[in-house]
Formats: structure tokens, C-alpha cells, sequence
């Protein structure tokens, strides 16, 4: 999927063309994958565009941050208000927002510490994750030949762009072998996640997702539909997952910024349930939207620009 240009990049404080957004081939992250960073919707809702659980976002990327040594020169409050100005000022409505925070140019050498820390937040207009139909219909995945990286290897809970090297191994061989999206186990063969989603099923009206050590991100999809089914009044269980409870569950989805909650067809060519999306999925989608597109917000999630 090419890129909907927009117009203008956040730079290190300063608004730059979006062509013109560029940084030296000898920067440590292009080496050495030092990057952390975020991926954020906003939604056009009646009372104007809203930014999805901002504050966790923005605060996720400054852990990410800490557990890499990373000091951003910019605080919480400074990177929140240059997001929405990115919005305003790429005169966006629904859009995708991707802040990162690398290590730029100084020398090379695998020690960061020489090199500058340096942030971007670009903005721009992105469809449906897994394609126009997958929100209804759902998606068929496999199940990865990788493993999702070992605990104290690449922190699971960081968002950084290395992690990617690994979800991209998942992805390319989903692909390549026919399906959507792959689904990766943990070292010890539990269930983990989505090359870019979480993942929860759905057995007996009961949710079950993976706990946080099973190296997974700590989703705020995964957080947000864990709200959102409790108040529905169903039963949710954080807890390891065999793989046969993929191809055994009444219903499956994948959760994420990106991917938003997008059923799961079939695992390995069996399908999931009946093959296409459950009605609890289908629930948790209708008040996902209703919350994000029509603004009915409770919970205060919402962040208008
Ligand atoms: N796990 C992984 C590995 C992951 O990348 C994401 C988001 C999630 C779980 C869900 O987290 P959250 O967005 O907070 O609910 N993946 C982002 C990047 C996808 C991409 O292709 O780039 C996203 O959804 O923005």
C-alpha cells in the first residue's frame, strides 16, 4: 500500500515538506535498528477529529524510550500537543500518526550514546490494515514457523523498530504461503501475537488473550477491548494459550491501532467457529466505532485536535 502523502513532517520541534523529511544513510538507527515508536489513529467524529487514547500512546513511546536509554528532548505534554499540530497542520481528518524516536548521526559502532536522540511524527490517511473486506468477513492466518523473541532478548513491551525484524519474518512467510497475517508462539509454544496485532478468542462467551509475558506488546486495542467486554458484562481472562485453542475457539480477532478489531476466519485452514466473524466480535466492533466514529465516549478516550 504506497503511501497518501501528506504535506508536512514533524522534525526535532520543526515542520519540514514531507519530501524533504530525510536523515543521513550513516544514522545509527539505519544500522543498528535503534528506533522506537507509535502508531495512532484519529477518527473524524461529528464534534470534529479525535485522537484515540493519545496519552497512553504518547506515554508507551517514552517507556519504550526509557528501557533503550533514549532521552527525548521534548516532554509528554510538548510531544501530545506536536501531534495534534501535525493533524491541524496536514489539514487531516481520519488518519494514521507514526511518531518515532531515533538514534540519528554522529558515528557508527554499536555504543548509541554519541549519537543524537531524535523525534518525527508523521500523519497520513490509511485504510483498512488488512484489507477493505477483513473488518466484516475476517482474515485466514497461519500459524508462524518464528517464535515471537524470547523474554530478556528484545523486550516485548518496548515498541522498537527491531522487534519489526521479527514480525516481518512472520509476515513475509504469511504472505508468501497465502494467508493474510501470521500468528507467532511464544519461545515456550504458548500462544503470543499478530506480526502487528494482538489476540484474543472467544470460547463459551469467555475472552482469552495472552498475558503480558508472553511477549506481546501491551496493546491499547488489547486494553481497550478488555474494557469494553467487561462492561459488556462478559468474563475476560488474561492467560497462557495453547495453540489448539485457535483452531477449537468459537471466535477469534486480532486488536490494534493499525488493525483495529479484525475477526479471524480460519488458522491453518480451519476455520474459526463458522468461518467467518462471531457475534461477540461483532459487538465489540460496534461499540469500538460507536465510541470513535459516532463519539459516544464514556471513558474519556477521545483527544480532539
Ligand atoms: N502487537 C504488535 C507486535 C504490534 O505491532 C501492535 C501494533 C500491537 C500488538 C497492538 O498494539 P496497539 O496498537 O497499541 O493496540 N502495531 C502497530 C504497527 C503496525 C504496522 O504495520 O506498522 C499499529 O497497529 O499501529
Amino acid at each position: 500500500m504506497a503511501f497518501k502523502e501528506a504535506k508536512y513532517i514533524w522534525m526535532n520541534g520543526e515542520f519540514v515538506p514531507w519530501k524533504d523529511a530525510k536523515i543521513h544513510v550513516l544514522s545509527h538507527v539505519v544500522h543498528y535498528g535503534s528506533s522506537v515508536f507509535e502508531g495512532i489513529r484519529a477518527y473524524r467524529t461529528p464534534k470534529g477529529t479525535a485522537i484515540f487514547r493519545l496519552p497512553e500512546h504518547t506515554k508507551r513511546l517514552f517507556n519504550s524510550a526509557k528501557i533503550y536509554r533514549m532521552q527525548i528532548p521534548f516532554t509528554q505534554e510538548e510531544i501530545n500537543e506536536a501531534i495534534k499540530e501535525t493533524i491541524r497542520k496536514n489539514e487531516l481528518e481520519a488518519c494514521y500518526i507514526r511518531p518515532v524516536v531515533y538514534r540519528g548521526y554522529n558515528s557508527l559502532g554499536v555504543d548509541p550514546f554519541p549519537c543524537p536522540v531524535e523525534v518525527a511524527i508523521a500523519a497520513w490517511e490509511w485504510g483498512k490494515y488488512l484489507g477493505d473486506e477483513a473488518l466484516e468477513k475476517g482474515v485466514d492466518v497461519k500459524v508462524s514457523t518464528w517464535n515471537r523473541m524470547a523474554p530478556n532478548t528484545f523486550p516485548a513491551t518496548a515498541k522498537a523498530g527491531a522487534n519489526y525484524m521479527n514480525s516481518q519474518l512472520i509476515k513475509m512467510e504469511a504472505i508468501l504461503d497465502g494467508y493474510s497475517e501470521g500468528i507467532a508462539l511464544d519461545i515456550n509454544g504458548w500462544v503470543s501475537e499478530g506480526s502487528g496485532e494482538n489476540l484474543f478468542v472467544v470460547i463459551d462467551e469467555v475472552l482469552y488473550t495472552p498475558p503480558l509475558g508472553a511477549s506481546i506488546l501491551a496493546g491499547i486495542t488489547r486494553d481497550t477491548v478488555i474494557r469494553l467486554a467487561k462492561d459488556l458484562g462478559y468474563e475476560v481472562r488474561e492467560m497462557l494459550i495453547p495453540r489448539e485453542f485457535l483452531y477449537t475457539a468459537d471466535e477469534a480477532f486480532f486488536t490494534g491501532s493499525a488493525a483495529e478489531i479484525t475477526p479471524i476466519a480460519s488458522v491453518d485452514m480451519i476455520p474459526v467457529g463458522e468461518g467467518k466473524r462471531g457475534p461477540i466480535t461483532k459487538k465489540l466492533q460496534e461499540k469500538f466505532f460507536d465510541i470513535v466514529e459516532n463519539g459516544n465516549d464514556p471513558y474519556g478516550w477521545l483527544h480532539y485536535v
